[in-house]
C-alpha cells in the first residue's frame, strides 16, 4: 500500500466510513551538518521519497488511531488526558494536544524504515498534524513554520528525545531534486540542486536500530550546553558562537577540559564542513564532498561519540572501496544508517563487497537504497484539492 487511494480503501475497511483527507510527509536524509541544529547551526537535509501517510475523518466524540504497519491494526481510542500511550497513539495524542485538535479517526501507514536515522518520527508528526488540521479546521490559520515547531514539540513529548528542528523542517519544506541549505537560526533555507555528475548518494541501513530512547541524544545536548557555557565564560561572545571568529573559537576551545573540548570541536568544525560542502556541491566537486562526509564521520565518532563500533566498521569498509568517495553516519546516531557518495560505475559492486564483509564481521543484516530527493509534505483536502502543505498553510 503506497498511494492515497489504497490508504482510503484500507481506512474504509477499518472504520466503515470514507476518509475525508489524506496527508503525506517524507522522511529526510541529512547530507551534512549533524548534531548542530539544536545549537542553531546550518544543516543540509533533503526530503526522501519514502514517508508516512495518514488518512483521517472528523469524529464528534473520540480520537482513534490505527497504525497498519507501525504497531496494531486495531484502532486505539485515546483522549488528550490519557497517560502511558505507546507507538502511533502516543504521537497522535502529542500532536493533537499541541494543535488542540478536535477528535478524529486516523489511519497511519509508512514505508520508511523505523529507527534507521531517516526521521520516521518527524514524518509521522507532520503527516498527523496536516491530516488533523485538514479535517478539524476549515481554515488552518497556522503558518507552515509554526507547524514545524509544533511537530518538534510533539515529537519531543512523544519520544522523550529533545530533538532539534531539522527533521520536521525538511519534511515540510523538502523540494524534489534539491537539498536544503537550512539555517536554523534564521529559519530560512536555500535550495541547492543535487547535481552529482556520475555519482549517487546511497543510504545503507546498518541493521543496528538507532536507540535514542536510552537518552544518549539528550545527554549530548546537555553536555554541549554545558560546554558552551564554559566557552562563553572564557570568550564572552554575544548571542551565538556563529558570530565569533572560528580561529578564536578554536583557540578558546583548546583551553577547555577534554570532554567539552571534543564536543565543541565537533560543532565548530561541522559548521565549517556544511559551508564547504555547499560550495563543493555548487561547483560539482564530488571528490571534496566525499572527503567532507568522511571527515564529518570522524568527528561524529571521535569527538561527538554518537557512532557505534558496528557503524564505524561499516563506514570504514565503505571508505576502503574504490569508487566510494566518502561515507558517514547520519541522523541522531547510536545505530541507524550511513550515507555514502558512490561513483555510478562502482554500483552495486563496491557497495555489495563492503556489505558482505560487514555481515561477516558484525552478524548484522544491512540493506541499502539510493537517495532521491523528494518534495515536502502534501495534503489531499476534503474539497478534493491536492496541495503542498507549505502552500496550503502560507
Ligand atoms: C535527530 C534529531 F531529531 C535532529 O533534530 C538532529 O539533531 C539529528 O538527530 C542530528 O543531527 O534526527
Amino acid at each position: 500500500m503506497t498511494g492515497p487511494d489504497e490508504l482510503r480503501s484500507r481506512f474504509a475497511d477499518i472504520y466503515g466510513r470514507q476518509a475525508q483527507c489524506v496527508a503525506f510527509a517524507p522522511g529526510r536524509v541529512n547530507l551534512i551538518g549533524e548534531h548542530i541544529d539544536y545549537v542553531l547551526g546550518c544543516v543540509m537535509p533533503c526530503a526522501t521519497l519514502r514517508g508516512v501517510s495518514v488518512a483521517a475523518i472528523a469524529d464528534g466524540g473520540t480520537f482513534r488511531v490505527c497504525s497498519d504497519n507501525f504497531s496494531s491494526s486495531q484502532p486505539t481510542a485515546f483522549s488528550l488526558e490519557d497517560t502511558g500511550l505507546e507507538g502511533a497513539a502516543a504521537f497522535a495524542q502529542a500532536v493533537a494536544y499541541e494543535l488542540q485538535a478536535a477528535p478524529c479517526n486516523l489511519l497511519v501507514w509508512g514505508d520508511l524504515p523505523i529507527a534507521a536515522g531517516l526521521s520516521s518520527s518527524a514524518a509521522l508528526c507532520v503527516a498527523l498534524a496536516a491530516a488533523m488540521l485538514a479535517v478539524t479546521r476549515e481554515r488552518p490559520g497556522l503558518p507552515a513554520i509554526e507547524l514545524v515547531k509544533l511537530c518538534q514539540q510533539a515529537e519531543t513529548v512523544a519520544s522523550g528525545t529533545g530533538c532539534g528542528l531539522m527533521d520536521q523542517y525538511a519534511s515540510v519544506y523538502g523540494s524534489a531534486g534539491q537539498a536544503l541549505l537550512l539555517d536554523i537560526r534564521s529559519l530560512s533555507h536555500e535550495l541547492l540542486p543535487l547535481k552529482l555528475n556520475g555519482c549517487r548518494l546511497v543510504v545503507v541501513n546498518s541493521g543496528q536500530p538507532r536507540d535514542l530512547g536510552d537518552s544518549s541524544y539528550n545527554l549530548r545536548r546537555t553536555e554541549l550546553a554545558e560546554a558552551f557555557a564554559q566557552l562563553r565564560h572564557r570568550l564572552d561572545y554575544g548571542e551565538s558562537f556563529r558570530d565569533y571568529p572560528r580561529e578564536r573559537l578554536l583557540d578558546g576551545i583548546a583551553t577547555l577540559p577534554p570532554l567539552p573540548r571534543s564536543r565543541l570541536e565537533h560543532v565548530v568544525t561541522e559548521q565549517t564542513r556544511v559551508e564547504q560542502f555547499a560550495q563543493a556541491l555548487r561547483s560539482a566537486d564530488l571528490q571534496r564532498m566525499g572527503r567532507l562526509l568522511s571527515e564529518s564521520h570522524h568527528s561524529l565518532s571521535a569527538n561527538y561519540k554518537v557512532s557505534t563500533p558496528e557503524i564505524d566498521i561499516l563506514v570504514e569498509l565503505l571508505q576502503q572501496e574504490i569508487g566510494v568517495l566518502g561515507a558517514r553516519i547520519i541522523g541522531g546516531g547510536f545505530g541507524g544508517s550511513v550515507l555514502a557518495l558512490v561513483e555510478e560505475a562502482a554500483l552495486p559492486g563496491a557497495l555489495e563487497a563492503a556489505l558482505r564483509q560487514y555481515r561477516v564481521q558484525t552478524g548484522l543484516g544491512p540493506d541499502w537504497m539510493e537517495v532521491t530527493a523528494g518534495g515536502g509534505a502534501r495534503v489531499w483536502l476534503p474539497d478534493g484539492r491536492e496541495l503542498a502543505v507549505r502552500e496550503w498553510l502560507d
